[in-house]
């Protein structure tokens, strides 16, 4: 007998750091999105595609929730609950470290009531814990709201990702598909630029300077070299909060800076898959998390 195919949108949602984005990742098992240790990553919604046998899964990753200082984070936090509208299943992903259930999760618990769209709970990072605290986690949980279902999972080591792509299939109702076989994201490879630029200074830089910035394509074409091959040349803009900002990303002798466009440009031929001439700028533009012009680019589309 064929079996009836089922397709739908997810959204996952999390405190900042629970490894949203990296479960994203081992879901798709592609880099949709870019993860650090820092916190605040993530601060757009992001599709990824998922395409199974006898489903396809639509799944978004969003911002972690924290404590709004700006009127970007504001957004971010807008965006994290605005999508709950949009889906047919909620993931919400703690982790196995965690002892209780603390305020930011209480917080997210309210908006999936409200919601009131089936919902996984997600634990991650199992690879940290015991299985006696993850029981516990899960008694604990199980009593603050009626889970459709629990899945351990642990997104760096890719374990427990397939009991959870087959949680998802369950709740999904029958569907199209909505997205071509090949697709795996609706990010453009402009976006993919200036998320994979962010990551490299988010992961090179330390303190308030990574999260004061924020990276823009200005130039992206296509050529052939003067051997016929392919390459793109890209010209990227990071701005930042303040000069001194400007000079820690620079560097002494400019080496920070071509730390980063190094790392990124060796990473982006790899998911772009041709060869890329890329030249990244630094420009102080104080105040811009608190611009509307720029804080439209982070809302859901
Ligand atoms: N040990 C372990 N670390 C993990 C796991 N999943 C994610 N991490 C790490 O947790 C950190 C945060 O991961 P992200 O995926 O960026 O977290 P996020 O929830 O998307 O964070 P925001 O975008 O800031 O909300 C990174 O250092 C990851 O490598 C896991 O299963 N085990
Ligand atoms: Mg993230």
């Amino acid at each position: 007998m064929e079996k009836i195919f089922k397709s739908g949108f997810v959204s996952l949602v999390g405190r900042t750091n629970v490894g949203k984005s990296t479960l994203l990742n081992s879901l798709v098992q592609e880099e949709v999105a870019i993860t650090t240790k820092k916190t605040q990553t993530t601060r757009k919604a992001i599709k990824a595609i998922i395409n199974r046998k006898n489903s396809q899964i639509i799944i978004t990753d969003t911002p972690g929730i924290h404590k709004p200082k700006t009127k970007l984070s504001e957004t971010m936090i807008e965006t994290a609950f605005g999508i709950f509208k949009e889906v047919d299943l909620i993931l919400f992903v703690i982790e196995a470290t965690s002892l209780d259930v603390g305020r930011g999760d209480r917080r997210i618990l309210e908006k999936i009531k409200e919601a009131n769209k089936p919902c996984i709970l997600v634990i991650n990072k199992i690879d940290l814990s015991t299985k006696e605290q993850i029981a516990k986690l899960i008694s604990f949980y199980s009593k603050e709201y009626d889970f459709n279902a629990v899945v351990p999972v642990s997104s760096i080591k890719n374990k427990g990702i397939e009991v959870l792509l087959l949680e998802i299939e369950k709740l999904l109702p029958k569907g199209p598909k909505y997205y071509e076989d090949d697709e795996y994201t609706d990010q453009t490879s402009r976006e993919l630029v200036e998320e994979k630029v962010r990551e490299k200074a988010l992961k090179l830089l330390n303190d308030e300077v990574p999260h004061g910035i924020y990276v823009e394509v200005e130039n992206f074409k296509n050529r052939l070299t003067k051997n016929g091959e392919s390459i793109i040349d890209i010209d990227v803009l990071i701005y930042c909060l303040r000069e001194s900002h400007k000079g820690i990303i620079i560097g002494k002798d400019g080496k920070m800076l071509k730390k980063i466009s190094t790392f990124a440009r060796q990473d982006l031929e790899t998911i772009l898959g041709t060869k890329i001439n890329l030249k990244v700028w630094v420009k102080v533009k104080e105040d811009w998390q608190e611009k509307e012009d720029i804080i439209n680019k982070f809302k859901l589309k």
